[in-house]
């Protein structure tokens, strides 16, 4: 890679706390968030990263997975020990995305947007996504990783098939090349505040700050729980463990904590 972790953490000295005081730089792995747990295991700190080039075995939700070409785009996991209770699971993925939005947003100028609860999107397409797993002990979180992915450099031409009409990147929309090293450090020190807000309890300053960085408040939209399962309903709002409040047509409401978005008109 054209970088490498000592040049990251000379940039994060007195910007962050925690995360980032152990960075590993690979050049090709199964999957980050999957080396990022190992790491963890083994006795790293919590704020450990793992910052790969290729991945073999990216992964998205549900067994999905994340299409993880070389030298191009930003894949990064932060492995993590939090102080709150798992019911903060999907909170932590918000936070996350918070984060990495407004890193996004300040590093290109691009009005880059949330789709609940992990993707990043311009101009409805997907330019990120963010894995959160979590192995809990109890009613204690013993660790988490939230994995990273950013579509940087790549071209139209290099999206296959089963991507190319949902997916971008930063260079197409910036038209030109753009620092994976000097955003990978804006991601860490966004990373790194939100966190701390969300260790410190400040849930309704990220879920304001979610919700006006989404597209997705206020919209009519589809919800796919499952291949069976669907709802239809006004995203209305966010409750304060990150869980999208639907009001269906009846006026009943449903909480839902995992799923799949589909936006279907603007209010
Ligand atoms: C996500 O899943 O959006 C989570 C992606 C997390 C990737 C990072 S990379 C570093 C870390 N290590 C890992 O192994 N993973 C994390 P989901 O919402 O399920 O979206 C997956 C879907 O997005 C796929 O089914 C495709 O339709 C689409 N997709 C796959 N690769 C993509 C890409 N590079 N860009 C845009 N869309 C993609």
């Amino acid at each position: 890679m054209e970088f490498t972790a000592e040049d990251i953490k000379k940039a994060l000295i007195s910007e962050v706390s925690d995360i980032g005081k152990e960075i590993v730089i690979l050049e090709e792995v199964e999957s980050t968030n999957t080396v990022a747990n190992e790491l963890l295991k083994i006795g790293y700190p919590s704020g450990t990263v793992v910052i790969a080039n290729k991945q073999l075995k990216g992964k998205g939700r549900l067994g999905r997975a994340w299409i993880s070409p070389a030298d191009k785009n930003i894949y990064l996991s932060i492995g993590i020990k939090p102080n709150f209770p798992p019911k903060y699971a999907t909170l932590l993925t918000l936070t996350s995305t918070v984060a990495c939005t407004l890193a996004l947003r300040r590093f290109t100028d691009i009005p880059v947007t949330i789709k609940w609860p992990n993707d990043m999107l311009i101009n409805n397409k997907k330019v990120g996504g963010i894995l959160t797993e979590m192995k809990t002990e109890a009613e204690r979180i013993k660790s988490a990783v939230v994995g990273i992915g950013i579509n940087v450099n790549m071209d139209e031409t290099d999206f296959p098939e089963e991507i190319k009409d949902i997916a971008t990147s930063l260079k197409i929309h910036k038209g030109k090349i753009i620092s994976r090293a000097l955003l990978i450090v804006e991601v860490l020190k966004e990373f790194d505040k939100w966190y701390q807000l969300l260790e410190k309890t400040k849930r309704k300053e990220i879920i304001d700050s979610w919700i006006e960085l989404s597209g997705t408040i206020g919209r009519q939209v589809k919800i796919v729980l499952s291949e069976r399962q669907q709802l239809v309903g006004i995203a209305e709002a966010i409750d304060e463990e990150g869980r999208l409040i639907l009001k269906l047509s009846d006026g009943a409401y449903e909480k839902i904590s995992a799923g799949d978005v589909i936006l279907l008109r603007a209010n």
